[in-house]
């Protein structure tokens, strides 16, 4: 999740006359669930992927000393940005949202050696979760990989650390309307079918605060997000507009790793009054067709 800060991209403020209550498809109780697992199991990411289950949580995946290794080389590398726009965090690496094509290509490219200096001295949990899902999906015929443009690679993950100080950290947002940015027109995500699932992957490395992943049982499409002014950002669906809708409110720890459908409304409950940091590792990824998973950050 980022934000769009340049003219060409859209505005986050909803419209004037806004609805009170978001419209969107509303899952059973099969499906609305986050599980979480002592061990990791790419079986259930593999759920989560093919719609078949909202999300899971795999406790305790990122032992003590790697998560605060990498945290450590987060907060002391060179090339960590501060966001200061309306989704405050602090960034090491890039994201597509918010972004021209070119501009974001570019700087995917240019953040490959930071992403690989977050893992110095540590495991690299992100190959780790990616090639243990890699030989699940293998099984099956399917291919995992970086999502490109051509001969250009996205970005394959990012490090952010949420920083807003209202009631949630980073607001209630969706992350499929990302997808369709105008600016981005032919980037191979914008192929993703509406119905697909567009599955967030998160690895906890810090969290001494609340900052629980606040979940609701609500998936906009092109015309709920319409009504709030938000058809290509998804992003921030005011809290009012949530009133009513069933939610699930998981607890987030250091060493978690955790996937959910991001196409329904989520969002990060602030720390907490005199609390530091939730850091995590995070990349995007869906099904582009029968035989391929691609990810993004
Ligand atoms: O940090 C999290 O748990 C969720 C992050 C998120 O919603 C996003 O990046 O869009």
């Amino acid at each position: 999740m980022s934000t769009p800060s340049s003219p060409l991209s859209p505005s986050a403020s909803p419209p004037a006359r806004s609805p009170a209550v978001l419209s969107g498809r509303v899952r059973d109780s099969g499906f609305f669930q986050l599980p979480a697992r002592p061990v990791f199991d790419a079986a259930l990411v593999d759920d989560v992927l093919c719609g078949r289950l909202a999300g899971c949580f795999f406790k305790g995946f990122v032992d003590e000393a790697t998560a605060g290794r990498i945290a450590a080389n987060f907060w002391s590398h060179p090339a960590l940005e501060t966001r200061n726009d309306s989704v405050p965090a602090w960034v090491l690496g890039t994201y597509h949202y918010g972004r021209t094509l070119d501009d974001y290509l570019d700087r995917a490219a240019h953040a490959r050696a930071a992403l690989a200096g977050v893992f110095t001295g540590a495991r690299h949990v992100f190959d780790e979760v990616m090639q243990a899902l890699a030989a699940r999906l293998g099984t099956r015929g399917i291919a995992l990989r970086v999502a490109r443009h051509g001969a250009r690679d996205a970005a394959p993950f990012v490090m952010r650390s949420w920083r807003g100080s209202g009631d949630f950290a980073l607001d209630p947002h969706d992350d499929g309307a990302q997808l369709r940015q105008r600016a981005q027109a032919g980037f191979e995500i914008q192929g993703i079918a509406d119905e697909v699932p567009v599955v967030a992957m998160n690895i906890c490395l810090e969290n001494d605060g609340d900052g629980q992943l606040h979940y609701w049982n609500v998936e906009p499409g092109e015309a709920d997000r319409r009504a709030f002014g938000l058809e290509e950002t998804g992003y921030p669906y005011p809290v009012h507009a949530l009133d009513g809708v069933s939610k699930l409110v998981v607890p987030v720890e250091r060493g978690d790793v955790y996937f959910f459908n991001g196409r329904l409304i989520h969002a990060v409950q602030a720390l907490g009054a005199g609390h530091g940091y939730r850091s995590t590792i995070s990349c995007l990824l869906a099904f582009r067709d029968p035989q391929t998973v691609i990810y993004w950050a």
